[in-house]
């Protein structure tokens, strides 16, 4: 057996196609999410400071990982939105007007939320479900959900 460098897991090395070479050795990995973390940047496993993760280096990406671009486009409207509230009480718009803006920017981050919870449910939540740990990560997103309605 094997140890993996980035997670720790022991791996055997006759059964992983995950294999790396650095400083004229070969190490083993679990899994490609792993493999890839070492490859991206192999020294930072050998500083002895370095404690493997309680997940993998691929469990450890958001569910929104796939659609991270789309998530930073909205909440940069949603930044030119409150600069634009800024600038509407700098210039003493009517109250209701200044009102409605700040609901249209409530409205798009309560949708970015749903968006988030969205990805969440179908990675981080799915696949909790799947390896067995699904009960705490149910009553996490639970409770989030809840914060996001009373807010
Ligand atoms: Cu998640």
């Amino acid at each position: 057996m094997e140890k993996d460098p980035v997670c720790g897991m022991d791996v055997d090395p006759g059964r992983t196609q995950q294999k790396a070479e650095y400083q004229g050795k070969t190490y083993y990995f679990c899994g490609p999410g792993c493999r890839k973390a070492f490859e991206a940047d192999p020294a930072k496993f050998f500083d002895p400071a370095y404690r493997p993760p309680m997940e993998t280096a691929m469990k450890a990406r958001p569910g929104y990982a796939a659609n991270k671009n789309k998530v930073l486009a909205r909440l940069r409207r949603i930044e030119g939105q409150v600069r634009g509230l800024t600038k509407m009480v700098e210039e003493e718009r009517y109250c209701i007007d200044v009102l409605t803006q700040v609901a249209a920017a409530k409205a798009a981050l309560e949708s970015v939320s749903l968006a988030l919870l969205g990805d969440h449910m179908q990675h981080c939540v799915a696949d909790a479900i799947k390896t067995g740990d699904g009960t705490e990560k149910v009553r996490e997103v639970s409770a989030a959900i809840g914060r996001l309605v009373r807010s």
